[in-house]
Order: C-alpha cells, then structure tokens, then sequence
C-alpha cells in the first residue's frame, strides 16, 4: 500500500552541536488527491546512496482522526530487507516526529521494535494533512531524516492563519524561556541559539532542569513550508543551571517554527517558538546545487 514516489528532492546538512548532523528536506508534492493516505518520500543524498529508506503504513487507513491509529514505520537497508539495525541516538533507535502541516500540532515520539518494524499508536487530534519525520541512525553513516505526509481524516477545527513571529518569551508547563540571541539570525550561518529557562509563576531561574534522552534540552526546528527540519540537541557548556543553548544553522531565510523539549520534575515540557530568520551576508552565500538548495554537505 506504500507507492514510493521520490518527488522534487533536497538534502540539507546543518550544523548541530559542533558535529554536522546530516539533515534531509524533501519536497513532498502539495498535490492533495485521492490514493493512498501516506506519501512515502525519500531522500537522495548527493553522492551517497545506499542509504537506509523507511516506510510509514497506518491502521487503519485512511487514518481517522480522534481515535487510536497505529502508526507502522518500516526501515529498509539498501538492499530492501526490513528490520536493519540502527544505531541509537539519544537513548532511542527511532525518534518521530508528527507536525500538522501547518505546524500547529507537534508530537514527538519514539515508536517501539515490533519485528522488523517499528509502531507507535496516536490519537489525531483533528483531520488535515500531518508530516511525520522519522529521525534514525544507519550505523557508519550517520543521521538519517525522513519527512513523509499523511491524510487524516476528519473534521479540521481551527484554521490557522499564516505563521507569525513569536515574541522572544514563551511560557508552557509551567516552564518560562526566553530566547537571548545576540544580533539577527541570518540564513546560512551558525547561530548560538542561547536561551533562559524560569519558573513561569516566580519568574526565577530554574535549578531543576533534568536530562531527557541525554541531552539537557531538544531543539525541533521546521521550516515554515515543512521544507527544512534540523534537529538540535543542547550544547553542554551554557554555563548555568537555567541556561541552554544550541547551535544550529538556518539553511534559508523566513520563519521557522522551534519547539524546545526540557524536562523538569519527571514532566517533558514543550515550548514553541517562530523564528524569523534574515537573508544571509551577501559574503557568506555558498554557491547554490543544481538542484537549487543550499547544500552545505560536510562531515565531522
Ligand atoms: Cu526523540
């Protein structure tokens, strides 16, 4: 039931924590139509190839909203066998993330081994269109970022307007963060994303911030057309109990949506943000690919 059809195709690298994480953007087709529920696209990343692919299927399918869906994710090494081992990252062989397209709706998840798949179930809340980003290491190469999209079915509640800057300060869960970042953030160059973390009701630094998945804080970043998706964990030097930063590359100019995940007293906490990030110093554009992406391809 899964019709792979790679469309227009891109792929991104960003920097993330002093190592380039090899980040993936496809350009899924925005064509709604009828056929199947979930549009499986894949990557093609430059001169490397043999790369692991994955599959999304639902049950059932079309997938309904406000109800139970079981959410199948299939890995397939190069030669098309399921079930290849992948390398753990942040203490989970398979991160997952599900955006509404409009990005209103974000969980992030991690779907458990079931044979040689994987599954998750989610609840929908509303109908409408959702990407679900599959985020896996294949051992020896690295990060892998698959974006597929899938049609829910059912009522859409809320239209949303056009995404619009966040103001700085975002409070959530009784977590309040405040982005300090030194001067505009710019397309194309490394940015030291630093932020201050406070109790929302005192408005005093927090002291008990814990780790989740290892890291001090994630950082999930889209691009505004779901184009672009970068991957963040916190760096480990922001010097200070309630500070974390991160560094991260913004590959266009525009707004990007960012959740930041903390955790605090055994809760994960999820805090939005939008983005605006300025076109990039005519000195430090780089040459553009032919597919006319911003490649920016390097290794550790
Ligand atoms: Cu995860």
């Amino acid at each position: 039931m899964i019709p792979t059809r790679a469309r227009h195709t891109r792929v991104l690298t960003v920097l993330a924590l002093l190592v380039v994480a090899g980040v993936s953007s496809v350009l899924a087709g925005c064509s709604r139509s009828e056929g199947p529920a979930v549009t499986t696209t894949r990557r093609i990343h430059h001169e490397e190839r043999r790369l692991y692919t994955s599959e999304v299927q639902t049950s059932p399918s079309p997938p309904p909203a406000g109800q139970p869906v079981t959410l199948y994710l299939t890995v397939r090494d190069d030669s098309g066998r399921a079930g290849p081992e992948l390398m753990p990252s942040h203490e989970r062989p398979m991160h997952l993330l599900i955006i509404s397209t409009d990005l209103r709706h974000f969980a992030h998840v991690h779907p458990a081994a079931d044979g040689d798949r994987f599954r998750f179930e989610h609840t929908f809340e509303e109908g409408g269109e959702y990407f679900l980003v599959v985020d896996y290491q294949q051992p020896g190469r690295g990060q892998i970022v698959d974006r597929h999209r899938v049609h829910v079915e059912g009522a859409v509640h809320v239209t949303a307007g056009p995404l619009q800057e966040s103001p700085r300060q975002q409070r959530a869960g009784g977590l309040e963060l405040t982005l300090r970042s030194e001067g505009e953030l710019r397309a194309g160059e490394g940015a030291t994303l630093r932020f201050d973390a406070a109790d929302a009701e005192t408005g005093l630094p927090v002291a008990d911030l814990e780790p989740y998945l290892g890291a001090k804080a994630h950082f999930m970043v889209l691009s505004a057309d779901g184009e672009d998706f970068v991957h963040v964990h916190a760096l480990d030097d922001a010097g200070g109990a309630s500070k974390v930063s991160a560094h991260a590359v913004f590959p266009r100019p525009g707004l990007y949506k960012l959740w930041a995940q903390l955790q605090r007293r055994g809760v994960v906490v999820t805090i939005p943000f939008v983005l605006r990030i300025g076109p990039a110093r005519a000195a430090s554009i780089s040459a553009p690919d032919s597919s006319g992406g911003h490649s920016q391809h390097q290794h550790h």
